[in-house]
């Protein structure tokens, strides 16, 4: 009950920030004593927000730290089911797991599940995902779609039109996607996605989708092994970025891209694809399971393999793979 209206009272001075709201009409709008609201915002100044309070003049938030937890997003979020339901922890191995160990306790389809940090994140194939505390989002998101299994890939490419769209439109940057999973801003990458799934005979049982963005981690920061092939949006454009309001955008677009995927299916979300595509119409190698195969990068299938016509002018479906520039 407190944390819901800890959760009304931040909504309602982050709609007024810098100005002035009454005791009077917070009570009124709340429904809670003056005694409650003064309370609440004590415990707010504790986790970081600076409210100056006026006699007469009532409560003013004057700065907002950069925090994720479920109350922030949720003042932000315009949603109508993805992220109602918010699962935060300050650190943790893997979001991935937490969403998991979610579904087994109930968490239904849009439940998000997110931290601060992850300590053991995970890529594909076993591969490892850097995730320091606070700089960036690390996010999983559970789904359900009632769809064949052997459509789960297009998923990946649904999301990655998604998280593009928000980014495009909460930074302007020039975010391209690279097949099948990889966001990138001038060749680095900025944001990878992980898609595991749980199904039986022919049947998806659910799906988390998995999210991990560099938003405001400094270019010096990063690993060495990282430092000439990942960046993160505030190395690209000099500020900073509240990670509260991207994800927020995040769950949006993807809502968005979700219900058009279920209602009209992969076509609109191929052509979003490939007007974001980074590689198209160029030579690359695809790296596969059976080996490299090099020619020239011409598009999405209808299934999401991405296509490849060869040397000898035949266009090939690659499903698996690391895609290289040649
Ligand atoms: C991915 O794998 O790109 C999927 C990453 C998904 C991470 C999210 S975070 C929330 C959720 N919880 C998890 O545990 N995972 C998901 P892949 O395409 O396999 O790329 C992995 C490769 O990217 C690594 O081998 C590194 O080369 C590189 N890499 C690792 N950390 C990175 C980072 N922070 N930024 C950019 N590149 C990174």
């Amino acid at each position: 009950m407190g944390s819901e209206i800890r959760e009304h009272l931040l909504a309602l001075l982050i709609e007024h920030a810098d100005q002035f709201v009454s005791g009077e009409e917070i009570s009124r709008q709340l429904g809670c004593t003056r005694t409650a609201i003064w309370k609440h915002i004590d415990e707010l100044r504790k986790a970081g927000y600076e409210i100056e309070a006026r006699p007469k003049a009532g409560y003013c938030l004057r700065y907002q730290p950069d925090r994720i937890a479920p109350e922030e997003i949720k003042a932000l979020l315009s949603t109508r089911r993805f992220g109602h339901a918010i699962h935060y922890v300050e650190s943790v191995d893997s979001t991935q797991w937490l969403a998991h160990q979610g579904v087994r306790s109930g968490a239904k389809e849009g439940a998000l599940f997110l931290a601060d940090e992850q300590t053991q994140g995970r890529g594909r194939m076993g591969r490892k995902w850097h995730s320091p505390p606070r700089s960036g989002i690390w996010m999983s998101l559970l789904l359900q779609p009632q769809i064949p299994l052997n459509l789960a890939p297009q998923l990946t490419l649904m999301a990655s039109v998604g998280v593009t769209r928000a980014i495009r439109r909460e930074t302007g940057l020039p975010v391209t996607i690279k097949w099948p999973n990889d966001l990138l801003i001038d060749g680095k990458k900025v944001c990878g996605i992980l898609t595991e799934l749980r199904g039986e005979q022919d049947q998806i049982h659910y799906v988390v989708l998995g999210i991990g963005m560099n938003v405001n981690t400094p270019a010096a920061s990063f690993p060495e092994d990282l430092k000439t092939i990942a960046t993160s949006l505030a190395a690209e454009s000099g500020r900073t970025y509240r990670r509260a309001k991207l994800i927020a955008a995040i769950l949006e677009e993807l809502e968005h891209v979700y219900d058009l995927y279920l209602t009209e299916g992969f076509e609109p979300i191929r052509h979003s694809w490939e007007s974001f595509a980074c590689m198209l119409g160029q030579s690359v190698t695809a790296h596969t399971p059976q080996g490299p195969r090099q020619g020239i990068a011409r598009g999405l299938h209808a299934s999401g393999a991405l296509l490849l016509e060869t040397d000898e002018g035949v266009v090939v479906p690659v499903y698996s793979a690391d895609i290289r520039q040649v």
